[in-house]
């Protein structure tokens, strides 16, 4: 019998690389979709257009206990991939109630349909770097403790919490990845790598003239999606159920990111990059840095792509598609 996954998010950068993996692997992949992405395939499923035939798409709303309860008894998946939420931090700070809302109630109802339908389904929760916030200490471990300072860091410390009362309380195999900033060619416009990349591309061929960002001091830890999302899958063949830090343990500043993505389109990035105080965050987490030692001990993880690579590879896919006038 094929394994069957049912992802959330699938729609997403990680549902897309996700989705092709758990394919390669011989899964029957399942995912939920809101009905409007069904209805506009074009636009919405633009990620998965080359593997659309091979997985099983589900109109569902996190936002509804029942249809989440309604695709979980339907599919009765092995393994869950709870990969969606408003994701966009910026945004959680001008619409802080529907980013709480969504993305804690999504959680708990997808939880609760597993528990109640799909009881032996192994979980993955899609936790995030941006619960350390401000940080107390670096790098950061499944130990550091919590500080978040968004919304949306809110609510995935409430997620990761759920999570982990699901494993201890009714001894569900839920596992929280928490995973740090990852990125591809795939990553959605509005996230600083890819604005950057993007607009660069679009300056290369003349049809900007600036690129406008705000903070250029943060510091990420990014790696590529490509390599994180073997991480998840990773967890969810483990013997026992546990929480796992997945990150490159090498952090850089935006200001570093615009440097290369410029330099090796030949551009000198002083004379096109504005800073806008409209972009800043009302509260901003200024440094992180992840220590996957645990991932690599336990789950034999470590990351592939290095960060030169990365900005490399995004820059090359985003030039093509501006080039071929495609996806951008
Ligand atoms: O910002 C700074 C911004 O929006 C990165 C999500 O996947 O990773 C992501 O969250 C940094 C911040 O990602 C602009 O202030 C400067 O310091 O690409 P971002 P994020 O907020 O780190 C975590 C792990 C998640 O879980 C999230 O879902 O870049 N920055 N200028 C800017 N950021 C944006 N977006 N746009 C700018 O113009």
């Amino acid at each position: 019998m094929r394994k069957k996954a049912l992802i959330t998010g699938i729609t997403g950068q990680d549902g897309a690389y996700l989705s092709r993996l758990l394919i390669d692997k011989g899964y029957q992949v399942h995912g939920i979709v809101r009905r409007v992405a069904l209805e506009d395939p074009e636009h919405r499923l633009w990620r998965l257009k080359p593997i659309l035939n091979k997985i099983k798409l589900h109109a569902g709303s996190l936002e509804s206990y029942a249809s989440l309860f309604n695709i979980v008894q339907k599919v009765k998946p092995d393994e869950c991939y709870h990969l969606a939420a408003q994701s966009f931090v910026s945004y959680s700070f001008e619409d802080e109630f529907s980013t709480i809302n969504t993305n804690i109630n999504g959680t708990h109802f997808i939880l609760s349909a597993l528990k109640e339908r799909a009881p032996k389904c192994k979980i993955y929760f899609a936790a995030s770097s941006e619960m350390f916030g401000h940080v107390r200490e670096i790098p950061q471990t499944e130990n550091t403790p919590f500080h978040p300072r968004s919304p949306y860091g809110i609510s995935k410390v409430a997620g990761f919490e759920l999570t982990r009362n699901y494993r201890e309380a009714y001894n569900l195999f839920a596992c929280n990845g928490i995973l740090f900033n990852h990125e591809s060619p795939m990553r959605g416009y509005e996230f600083v790598t890819r604005k950057i990349t993007l607009g660069v591309a679009r300056i290369k061929a003349g049809l900007d003239k600036e690129l406008r960002l705000g903070n250029l001091e943060a510091k990420r830890d990014w790696g590529f999606a490509g390599d994180f999302i073997e991480a998840m899958w990773l967890m969810l063949q483990e013997k026992k159920p546990d929480d796992y830090v997945v990150a490159t343990g090498e952090t850089h500043t935006v200001r570093r990111f615009v440097e290369l993505a410029f330099d090796y389109a030949g551009l000198d990035w002083k004379k096109y990059v504005k800073q806008d105080k409209v972009l800043f965050r009302p509260a901003e987490v200024n440094q992180l840095i992840g220590d996957y030692s645990k991932a690599k001990r336990i789950l034999g993880w470590k990351p592939k792509v290095k960060f030169e690579e990365l900005v490399k590879m995004m820059m090359d896919e985003d030039l093509r598609r501006v080039k071929c006038q495609k996806q951008f």
